[in-house]
């Protein structure tokens, strides 16, 4: 079904990935200091792309891509895309965050008949109480947010699509909100969607979800900022801080070039995430370096997930960079905080 998996069936690791991983410290959390005269609140890896082109046999990307702590080191689910074009996923080991193993063939999930048109992209993974969630964009009759759960990211058990198509960018919260689970999403259209809010959804089970409340809109020209006018999509699994849930996004601007993806962050109420208390009038990281601006889809930073360490406040934000190769960022959670409320206008 997949040209991915036509060559090859062991786990193989993904091919060049960083060399310099001078700011590592020694608990493997993937980390580097902000380099010396930066002053930006989100700083790159120097090693970056950490998964960059062709990093497998029949692969020529790995991108916009998920990671959970998972036992001692990392865990992850990959959007794959080879010569066919047509995306999968892909489960993933590191050690260190850094270095990852991707399984050569793409997962193959329990409680699911195979269908070879259901395409599969942009995951996000979470913990929620026992189980490892992952939701993604999948095809089904056009683009939606499909299910799925694993203990072990070896069996993958399929929960039923969460919406009716058309809908991407589908966010679980890391834990239950007044006793629901409870995710964001953005209803979308069949194809290179040219709006998009974001939205919040409930549920009692991960089966039946309901109560859809607008979070926040695209926009921006009545406030003066263009960087999130088109449209905008939830990314990492949102983060709990004393000020509210972190949610970092993506805000796209249409130029007379294509869309440009950025990255902001914005504060939700912890008991309601669908009141926004703050919400970055900037960007916290636009396609500036040459693996961003150059790539299957120029001036792409499309985040879709992060790794926190609560005790330092570290964050690692990993990102698909112009739909060709993985990459990351730094920052800390409370300088990203302070930030998005000095930098905010709500609209
Ligand atoms: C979106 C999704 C993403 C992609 C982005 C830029 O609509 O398809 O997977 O990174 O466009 O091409």
């Amino acid at each position: 079904m997949n040209p991915v998996d036509a060559n090859s069936s062991d786990s193989q690791i993904a091919r060049g990935a960083t060399a310099d991983r001078g700011g590592v410290v020694p608990d493997a959390f993937p980390w580097q200091e902000r380099p010396a005269g930066d002053k930006a609140v989100v700083w790159r890896h120097s090693g970056n792309p950490i998964i960059p082109r062709n990093p497998l046999p029949d692969v020529h990307g790995i991108y916009n891509s998920a990671v959970v702590r998972f036992g001692d080191g990392y865990a992850g689910v990959f959007r794959t895309e080879g010569p066919s074009r047509f995306p999968l996923l892909h489960a993933g080991w590191s050690e260190d965050g850094l270095e990852w193993q991707i399984e050569a063939r793409p997962i193959e999930f329990s409680n699911y008949r195979p269908d070879p048109s259901h395409y599969a992209y942009d995951p996000r993974v979470v913990r929620i109480e026992d189980w490892f969630y992952v939701s993604w964009c999948g095809g089904d009759n056009g683009p939606t947010i499909s299910l799925a759960r694993t203990k072990d990211f070896r069996a993958f058990e399929r929960l039923p699509n969460a919406f009716l198509p058309f809908n991407r960018n589908g966010v679980l919260f890391p834990r239950r909100i007044n006793d629901k689970f409870v995710m964001l999403s953005r209803p979308s259209d069949d194809g290179h969607t040219p709006f998009g809010d974001i939205y919040v959804s409930e549920s009692p089970d991960m089966v039946h979800w309901g109560m859809h409340r607008l979070v926040m809109r695209r926009g921006g020209d009545q406030v003066g900022q263009w960087w999130q006018r088109t449209k905008i999509g939830a990314g990492p699994i949102p983060i709990e801080t004393p000020d509210g849930w972190l949610m970092i996004y993506h805000g796209v601007i249409d130029t007379c070039n294509g869309f440009v993806y950025s990255m902001g962050a914005a504060i939700l109420a912890i008991d309601d995430p669908s009141k926004v208390l703050y919400r970055t009038n900037r960007h916290l990281l636009t396609p500036e370096a040459p693996y961003e601006t150059t790539g299957h889809v120029p001036n792409v930073v499309f985040p879709c997930a992060a790794l926190h360490e609560p005790t330092s406040g570290k964050l690692a934000v990993y990102y698909g960079a112009a739909d060709t190769c993985t990459c990351v960022a730094y920052c800390n959670v409370s300088e990203l905080v302070e930030f998005t409320k000095a930098n905010s206008t709500v609209f």
